[in-house]
């Protein structure tokens, strides 16, 4: 471990300039001025109310500059945050392009007018679209750093392969490329911070966080999110990091610390940590005030610091450039900026019409006929899931035949990782030649270590967030993980990775960057004994989340076939496998081959009928077959069950004509029924169906609690068959 403390906070002289001549100091300058004459220009044209949010990189200007010169954009990797500006335009991003964002125009090649000014994206430049989200892009950069690393120890991986997501999904990396993070210190309080720092320390990636410490996080002065206030001491004692904590208001100085960062990062020794002292030289943003929190005295302090301003009197002091040159480069940066705006204010605007593009992959559509690939259960297909290859024939169930698959694809597609906690054999690997492994707590992915390497298959750290975010990273550099969430009860960590980010950065960078990632979730209750942490359901929470896909099998073959297109399919996918049916007798089937594919929001007809439509799906199709056997022997009813499979995107014209066969419809899901995914279909159905209905459209769900462990409250929580039997004998006789 190195460490190279050169400044703290107060006001010293600028470091020295060995290795720098005259003209990259300049250049240093031209940057750093051009970067706060654009946000000075900026913040006009918000006064003007041409424009309609800023936030400025001033202060900051003098350590964005440093880290970008010291790495290669368009090799290394960058995961910036809203205030790098700075860091961008020396990168390469041009002045038109950062006005285009603010005006929000229609060829902001950041996002398309979609996100506000400041939030990067270029992928020529390999600068990952930010989010608003503080500290979510460290999990990012980490997963990124895992894929080039991968990716250089396994380039054949990085053929474009035709038929599925690997032909839109192109490769470019480099042995020794670095990842930059950047993020302020306030935001060094999230989680997400200490997930990134905890893999990035263990497995000795090649990430450089990058810490503009600016002493607030909007109101917030630094001691109250850090403990002792300085964050590099909190982080001292993480093994295999370069740590330098520098006057970030000094370039050079800077600069020398991200050179040896690099430096560390492109020898393999692992990751590192620069933490930049700047300052905050207008208020958060264009909303906040900074006089309402901070004293007159401490913020002219923090203007005497003004990196700008000290170089400019640095170039003149050592003869450098004479004060009328300075002016004249400075009335051209001037020009240059105001240009850029007048441009980027004629150009056009985003039209209303391209709203909904990139919510979804415009490639490769999960509902197309190429997902519909035949079964081959009749033929001489062998699998050899668990090592042990098994003829077809067999039924098996919902578990074996995802374990199969699994297997069959990784054996298919080198760029598949999986990882979650507890899905490895054993992380000791030695132990596996005495053990049997663990392969996952409900056993879904037993063999996979044993038969494709640690490398590709692993234990993560117990951290949700990390798992989810890691894989946005490894996805959007074009690699395909499968990631395992314990119990659907335990994803709530990674939540905000999944809404703010998996399934949104294809439609924010307006379809620069996608994450086609996979995440398997068993989910469910009917456990006996599963309680409030093991029974959760809630699948309408993601079915409300743009840009995800969610599917929910309740048959082996429908969870094989569905998992395959889920995986060779190019948008994310929330893969939900309810536990209660991994081994149940219901819905086994022989293995079906090795391309057995069926595609998104295809419904199927499990039992047909004329009376009642029953839409369902998950752990409720077995009880509503059940309840509808009941209902036809008994009363005469005869129920069409259409089971869903897939939630988002769901097939509609499935229900479409049943109900207007049946003309009574029930919708019936195990979650709870309040705000529950029926409430959807139902008031669909109302609205769209209304002329063809006979009786109400009626719902069946939980209660809206919580599942009890003590398996009576269980049972009259959750819905039964016999609830679904009353309700298809009182909707008949409606
Ligand atoms: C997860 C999340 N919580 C809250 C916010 C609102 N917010 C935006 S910036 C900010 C302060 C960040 O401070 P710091 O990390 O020190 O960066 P700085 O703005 O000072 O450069 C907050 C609270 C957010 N964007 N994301
Ligand atoms: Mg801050």
């Amino acid at each position: 471990m190195e460490a190279a403390i050169t400044s703290a906070r107060a006001p010293q002289p600028l470091g020295v300039t060995e290795g720098l001549d005259a003209r990259q100091l300049v250049e240093i300058y031209r940057l750093m001025a051009l970067s706060r004459r654009i946000d000075d220009r900026e913040i006009v044209l918000k006064r003007q109310q041409k424009t309609f949010f800023q936030i400025s990189a001033a202060g900051h200007e003098a350590l964005q500059v440093a880290a970008a010169l010291a790495l290669k954009p368009g090799y290394d990797w960058f995961f910036p945050y809203y205030r790098d500006r700075a860091l961008c335009l020396a990168l390469g991003v041009s002045p038109y392009d950062m006005f285009l964002q603010a005006v929000g125009a229609a060829n902001d090649p950041a996002s398309g007018g979609r996100q506000m000014p400041t939030h990067w994206s270029s992928r020529e430049l390999h600068i990952v679209s930010t989010s608003s989200s503080t500290a979510t892009q460290l999990l990012h950069a980490v997963g990124c750093a895992e894929a080039g690393r991968y990716l250089s120890r396994h380039p054949e991986a990085a053929e474009p392969v035709a038929g599925d997501y690997r032909n839109f999904r192109h490769l470019d990396f480099h042995g020794d490329e670095v990842v930059l993070a950047c993020i302020g210190e306030g935001s060094t309080s999230q989680g997400e911070f200490w997930e990134a720092m905890n893999t990035a320390s263990n497995q000795k990636l090649p990430v450089i966080f990058m810490i503009e410490d600016n002493g607030y996080a909007i109101s917030v002065p630094v001691e109250i999110n850090t403990p002792g206030g300085n964050i590099s001491r909190l982080v001292a004692n993480f093994p295999n990091f370069h740590f330098a904590e520098v006057d970030g208001t000094d370039p050079v100085a800077s600069l020398a610390a991200f050179q040896a960062a690099a430096a560390h990062c492109r020898a393999g020794l692992g990751p590192a940590f620069v933490h930049g002292h700047v300052v905050r030289h207008y208020s958060h943003s264009f909303s906040d005030d900074d006089k309402n929190y901070r004293s007159a005295a401490e913020r002219e302090n923090d203007a005497l610091r003004d990196p700008v301003a000290r170089l400019r009197e640095r170039l003149i002091s050592e003869g450098i450039l004479t004060e009328p040159r300075i002016i004249e480069l400075e009335k051209a940066l001037d020009n240059e900026a105001a240009k850029a705006a007048e441009r980027a204010l004629e150009a056009p605007l985003p039209e209303v019409s391209s709203i909904p593009q990139h919510v979804y992959s415009p490639h490769l559509d999960p509902t197309s006929a190429s997902f519909a690939t035949e079964s081959v259960q009749n033929a001489e297909a062998l699998s050899s899931a668990n090592g042990a290859r098994t003829s077809s024939s067999a039924p098996r169930t919902m578990a074996d035949l995802i374990n199969a698959c699994l297997h069959d694809e990784m054996r298919r597609d080198q760029r598949i990782v999986v990882y979650g906690e507890d899905i490895a054999d054993a992380s000791r690997e030695q132990a596996l030649d005495e053990v049997k492994g663990k392969g996952g707590v409900f056993k879904l992915t037993a063999g996979l270590q044993t038969e494709f390497g640690s490398e590709r298959v692993f234990n993560s750290v117990l951290a949700e967030a990390n798992i989810v975010g890691r894989a946005v990273g490894y996805a959007l550099r074009g690699m395909k993980p499968i990631v395992e969430i314990q119990f659907f009860d335990y994803i709530w960590p990674a939540m905000h990775q999944i809404h703010n980010e998996l399934s949104l950065i294809r439609w924010r960078s307006n379809g620069d960057w996608a994450a086609p990632a996979v995440i398997r979730v068993p989910i469910g209750g009917y456990l006996t004994g599963g309680a409030v942490y093991h029974s959760q359901s809630g699948e309408s929470i993601f079915t409300h989340i743009p840009g995800l896909r969610v599917v929910m099998p309740s048959s082996a073959l429908d969870a094989n076939g569905l998992l395959r297109t889920a995986i060779r399919c190019d948008d994310p996918v929330l893969f939900l496998e309810h536990k209660r049916l991994y081994r149940e007798p219901y819905g086994r089937a022989a293995y079906p081959g090795p391309e057995f594919a069926i595609p998104f929001g295809k419904a199927k007809i499990v039992r047909p009928g004329t009376h009642i439509t029953l839409v369902t799906y998950g752990a409720l199709v077995p009880r509503a077959l059940q309840a509808a056997h009941h209902a036809e022997r008994l009363h005469g009813v005869q129920t069409e069950v259409v089971d869903l499979r897939t939630l988002n995107p769901y097939d509609w014209e499935t229900i479409a004509e049943s109900v207007r066969k049946t003309s009574r419809v029930i919708v019936a899901h195990e979650d709870m029924i309040s705000w529950g995914y029926g409430a959807e279909i139902a008031a669909r159905i109302a609205d769209e169906l209304f002329d063809d209905l006979d009786a109400p459209v009626r719902r069946i769900g939980a209660m809206d609690t919580f599942v009890a462990y003590q398996p009576i409250l269980e049972d009259a929580i959750l819905p039964q068959p016999q609830d679904i039997l009353d309700a298809l004998v009182a909707l008949k006789a409606y």
